[in-house]
């Protein structure tokens, strides 16, 4: 597989996994977790996927800039971005003093509102360092807007805070008066 192959699969994956198991016939367990297997044979229905094995799903892991995703004996599962109904459970623990999020300057009024909300998502999902929350932010505007968090004031106002991967951190909301507006 090329690197716009494995990058297409990475996608179909998170969609899967992120936003329609049932598409693909599969239940994820209460930690978004679902047996490997069928989503091999869903994925082989795709044109240009029908020779796939799990090998070529560990090496789109493993070549991946993001760690989005991790196989655990014979179960897959995304670390973040879901949207389906319900909650994956996620690993409470200890943010960093601080965390970023970058978003469009059109959200900006909405957030000093009512702060930061997970909108169509799960979660309210937050960056380890601004060079991440910048590229995040750019999905949505090519100038973003870098919003700092202040995890001790979030977490006394009643945040809770879950790992998502080394870069990406979870709340479920943050009051905007835990978060400085940057410019
Ligand atoms: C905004 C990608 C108005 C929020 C990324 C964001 C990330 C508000 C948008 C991950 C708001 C939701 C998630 C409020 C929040 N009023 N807008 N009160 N509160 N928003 O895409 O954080 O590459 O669901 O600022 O890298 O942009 O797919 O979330 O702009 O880690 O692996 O509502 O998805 O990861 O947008 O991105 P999204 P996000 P992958």
């Amino acid at each position: 597989m090329n690197s716009n192959e494995y990058s297409k699969l990475s996608k179909e994956i998170s969609y899967a996994l992120r936003h329609a198991p049932w598409e693909y016939e599969l239940e994820l367990d209460d930690l978004g977790f679902t047996p490997i297997e069928p989503l091999l044979q869903s994925l082989r229905e795709i044109d240009g996927c029908q020779a796939i094995e799990q090998e070529d799903i560990e090496k789109m892991i493993f070549n991946s800039p993001k760690k989005r995703h991790e196989i655990i004996e014979g179960k897959i599962r995304a670390f973040y971005g879901h949207s389906i109904p319900g909650t994956i459970k996620k690993e409470e623990a200890e943010p960093p003093i601080y965390l970023y999020h970058g978003t469009s300057p059109d959200f900006i009024d909405d957030i000093r509102k009512n702060g930061l909300l997970p909108k169509a998502r799960q979660y309210v999902h937050l960056s380890e360092d601004i060079n991440t929350a910048h590229l995040v932010g750019t999905r949505k505007n090519s100038s973003p807007i870098i919003l700092k968090i202040d995890t001790k004031k979030a977490g006394n106002q009643g945040s809770k805070f879950y790992f998502g991967n080394e870069l990406v951190w979870l709340s479920d909301s943050i009051p905007s008066t835990c978060i400085l507006f940057m410019d």
